[in-house]
């Protein structure tokens, strides 16, 4: 499917998403939420699409938030269906079944510090600047950053971004662990490219049910999790790579793992 506004390319196996409004330092509009629907949708169903590296285009912004313009002449519910496509998409990107990697290469404010949290890893350039600014608009928070900051940070540290609207830099979002780790510019494709590939050799069901125990285990009770990893586990068990990886760990060989 032709895009507008985002560039889709895949080359496996990894699939690359990059928001492509630079003018707009990569603000996201309406057509912009549907077409990255769209292309999740899309790496969702590739098999061969084990991990997807999500950025934005140019060197100075990931994604600047929602588009502030659209927001002039919303109604109540316009602004209602607005959110609804955003959790569609956000939540689509947390439960795509495949880790998605955000290259953060410049701002990630508003929905884009959202879009950032609703990632399985974040790696960021050492110029991002990072933060929830919507009180200043006189906004809260919409897609999810009341729920994912303090989940990530820690309540106060959430509370200080979210009340203050400041941005942090890159060093104090790795430094709060809202990021996994900055380097430079230069060589922000080739880190999450390199992570990618680690996860990419590892057993695609594994990869799957340990995103789920995870993020499920989280929304839940303790006891709640382990049930559900208990669970996961046995069906792991059933699956022919348990017994290719294990073959192959006791014949000192690679594993050829088949998602199976
Ligand atoms: N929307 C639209 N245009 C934007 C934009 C944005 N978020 N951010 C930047 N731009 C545009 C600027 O207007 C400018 O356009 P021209 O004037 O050249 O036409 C161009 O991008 C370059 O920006 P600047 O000239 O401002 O560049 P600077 O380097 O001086 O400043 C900046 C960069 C990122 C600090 C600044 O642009 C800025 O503060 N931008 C706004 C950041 C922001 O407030 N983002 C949060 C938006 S609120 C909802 C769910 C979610 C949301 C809302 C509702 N519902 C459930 C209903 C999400 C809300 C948000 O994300």
């Amino acid at each position: 499917m032709p895009y507008e506004n985002i560039l889709v390319e895949k080359k496996m196996p990894i699939g690359y998403i990059t928001i492509n409004r630079p003018k707009v330092l990569n603000a996201l509009n309406v057509k912009t939420v549907l077409e990255l629907v769209a292309a999740f949708e899309e790496m969702a169903n590739d098999d061969d699409v084990r991990v997807v590296i999500l950025t934005g285009s140019g060197e100075k912004s990931f994604v600047a938030g929602a588009d502030i313009k659209e927001f002039q002449n919303l109604s109540p519910d316009g602004a209602r269906q607005y959110a609804m496509r955003g959790q569609k998409l956000l939540n689509l990107i947390e439960r795509l079944g495949k880790p998605v990697i955000a290259a953060i290469n410049g701002y990630a404010l508003g929905g884009g510090c959202e879009i950032a949290m609703a990632c399985t890893i974040r790696i960021a350039s050492e110029n991002a600047r990072i933060g929830q600014p919507e009180v200043g608009l006189g906004l809260i928070p919409g897609y999810g950053g009341t729920q994912r900051l303090p989940r990530l940070v820690g309540k106060g540290r959430a509370y200080e971004m979210i009340l203050t609207g400041q941005h942090i830099d890159a060093a104090r979002a790795e430094q709060i662990g809202l990021v996994n780790k900055v380097v430079p510019q230069a060589s922000l494709k080739e880190e999450c490219e390199k992570i990618a590939k680690a996860i990419a050799k590892q057993a695609p069901l594994a990869i799957r049910y340990c995103l789920e125990a995870v993020d499920r285990g989280l929304n839940g009770s303790l006891d709640d999790g382990l049930a559900l990893e208990a669970d996961l586990f046995g069906l792991v068990f059933g699956s022919e790579d348990v017994k290719e990886g294990v073959s192959a760990f006791l014949e000192k060989r690679k594993p050829g793992f088949k998602g199976k």
